[in-house]
């Protein structure tokens, strides 16, 4: 990557006191996790009204956990790729940081990212259509669809179908990442699904310097400081010089001397 192309972003990061990230269906796509909308995409398959919508799971709920019981099952043998871990890198390195995703794979967790709100929820998390009540269940494949809870309840994916509300605080913590942020990375999202799709925005119009990693262009591209096309499992660790950080720990983004030195 020429370092024309990431001295901005470097000196940025170097003096940034609030770093978000936004990451969609792209940041897994080297996982081997279907994007949605992609030439592969799961939606390509399936159409979302037929299975990611609360009308869906009242009309069919063993049609819509099939497909849930699948993703689970392919999701359980992807492990988090080097995107992940950059982005977790860049945690460890930031002063104040937020991890924001719309992804419900839970790879960001494994490769060791903390702070962090999934808007969408999670697939490993079911909830009680009687009690409310969240529970964690790994089991793959499910032992029963639709499953049940030992209340006798039927069980619901823990995930944001469309028409649903994000939960209100990791609503709320976005957006306040997005309206404080110095810099703002955005991984691998089409930037079409709401309100997510507005975070860039609001981030933009209060200064934050806005960067966008994805395949190709997309709606955000006019509006961030810089974009890079390419996959993110490649890009991303050259941008955030997580490789050579590897190398050579005391060189990414911190204190004179470093590449992001002002
Ligand atoms: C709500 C469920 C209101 C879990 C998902 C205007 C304003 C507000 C709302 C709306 C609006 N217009 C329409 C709406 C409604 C709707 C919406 O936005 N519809 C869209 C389609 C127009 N929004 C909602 O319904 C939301 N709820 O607004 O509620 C409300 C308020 C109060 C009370 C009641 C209701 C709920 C949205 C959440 C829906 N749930 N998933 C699951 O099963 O997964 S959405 C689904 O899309 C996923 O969660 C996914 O995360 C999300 C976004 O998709 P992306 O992550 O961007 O993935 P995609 O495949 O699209 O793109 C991948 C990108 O990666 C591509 O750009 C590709 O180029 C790139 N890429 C691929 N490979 C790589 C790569 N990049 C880098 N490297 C690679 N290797």
């Amino acid at each position: 990557m020429d370092p024309a192309e990431t001295a901005e972003l470097y000196k940025r990061l170097g003096r940034a006191r609030r770093v978000a990230v936004l990451t969609g269906a792209g940041v897994s796509a080297e996982s081997g996790v279907p994007t949605f909308r992609g030439a592969d995409g799961l939606w390509r398959k399936y159409r979302a009204e037929d299975l990611a919508t609360p009308e869906a799971f009242r009309r069919d709920p063993k049609l819509v956990w099939e497909w849930y019981d699948w993703r689970r099952q392919l999701i359980a043998r992807c492990q988090p790729n080097p995107a992940h871990q950059a982005i977790a890198f860049l945690e460890r390195r930031s002063q104040d940081f937020l991890l924001i995703t719309q992804n419900v794979d839970g790879l960001h967790r494994l490769a060791g990212s903390i702070r962090m709100v999934e808007l969408h929820g999670n697939i490993w998390r079911v909830r009680c259509l009687e009690e409310g009540k969240t529970t964690e269940n790994l089991d793959v494949p499910l032992q029963a669809i639709p499953p049940r809870c030992e209340c006798g309840g039927l069980l619901r994916p823990d995930v944001v179908w469309f028409g649903e509300a994000l939960p209100p605080e990791a609503l709320q913590e976005a957006f306040d990442a997005a309206e404080s942020c110095d810099v703002l990375l955005v991984v691998g999202t089409s930037a079409v699904v709401q309100p997510a799709a507005s975070l860039p925005m609001v981030a933009r119009q209060r200064g934050a310097y806005v960067v966008e990693v994805n395949l190709e262009p997309t709606p955000l591209t006019s509006l961030a400081n810089e974009s890079h096309h390419g996959k993110a499992a490649e890009i991303l660790p050259r941008l955030l010089a997580f490789d050579s950080a590897f190398r050579n720990p005391h060189s990414a983004f911190e204190g004179p001397g470093g590449p992001c030195s002002p």
